[in-house]
């Protein structure tokens, strides 16, 4: 191989990192106790697929009384969290960081809704850079400290929460059962929930009885794959009509959910007959 060759694989190598890494800043650090050891994560950070760092923004408080937060200039009630107390507990991390490879997410209601598909650009974010994620507290952080560190603002829905550290779980969580190994069968993240906006089919185990639909023990695989995608597209018509906009159906698909809906009408209609006799 030639040398200029070698060189440009082993720079595209440094690269992209073999591990997940987080950075984490919290006021509440053994929060995440619990998550970094329980389950699929526990076992990606036992096999070091996936590492972690917890920064306690406390310990960048001011005083004897290692104050970190401080009412508003613009008078409201409640404290946010001080820019030079989280800029200093931002900056210890660049000690063993370098900036140009930290990628810096600030938990917050006013953030970019998460979903799937912001789950698999943080993903592969974090394929070449750590993801440090800044969890906010009373208030929320001096608009400075997001100014000048915050990379991107993520929130996980419409609703307020207490704090970022519960956000930051679930945002991690998505992320990390994207890397690499983390699931042991990678065909299961096919066909998941929200792949092409569509959420996922009913699904059977054992005991076996007369209520699972006959086709799913049939054998027949082309059979089941049509149940499944017709199931799939029932679903999310009836559960969240918002995601089965977004999809693009075929009219054949169409005339499935059509015959679905008719079903399922004259079902309920013979039910609410029968109850009135
Ligand atoms: Cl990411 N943080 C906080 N503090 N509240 C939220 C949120 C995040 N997402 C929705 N509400």
């Amino acid at each position: 191989m030639k040398d200029s060759m070698k060189d440009s694989m082993k720079d595209s190598m440094k690269d992209s990192m073999k591990e997940l890494r987080f950075n984490i800043l919290t006021l509440f650090p053994s929060f995440f106790d619990n998550f970094f050891a329980t389950s699929l994560v526990g076992r990606a950070v036992k096999q070091k697929i996936v590492t972690y760092r917890i920064i306690d923004i406390r310990n960048f408080g001011i005083g004897r009384h290692k104050k970190v937060d401080d009412y508003t200039f613009s008078g409201e009630v409640g404290m946010l969290l001080r820019h030079d107390v989280l800029t200093n507990a931002y900056h210890s991390l660049i000690r063993t960081e370098a900036l140009e490879r930290m990628y810096t997410i600030y938990l917050a209601p006013q953030g970019k809704p998460l979903d799937q598909g912001l789950a698999y650009d943080l993903a592969s974010i974090a394929e070449k850079k750590s993801l440090t994620l800044v969890c906010g507290h009373y208030e929320g952080v001096d608009q400075r400290f997001i100014d000048n560190c915050v990379d991107k603002e993520v929130s996980i829905g419409d609703y307020v929460l207490s704090g970022g550290e519960s956000a930051a779980l679930v945002l991690m969580d998505a992320i990390i059962r994207l890397k690499k190994h983390v699931i042991g069968n990678p065909a299961s993240l096919r066909g998941e929930s929200f792949e092409k906006n569509l959420l996922k089919h009913h699904q059977y185990t054992r005991p076996f009885d007369k209520n699972i639909p006959s086709i799913l023990t049939s054998g027949h695989h082309k059979a089941i794959f049509d149940w499944k995608q017709a199931n799939k597209i029932a679903i999310t018509y009836e559960k969240r009509p918002d995601l089965f906009k977004e999809y693009p159906i075929s009219p054949l698909e169409f005339n499935a959910l059509k015959e679905h809906v008719y079903q399922k009408f004259s079902y309920q209609q013979n039910k609410k007959r029968s109850h009135s006799k």
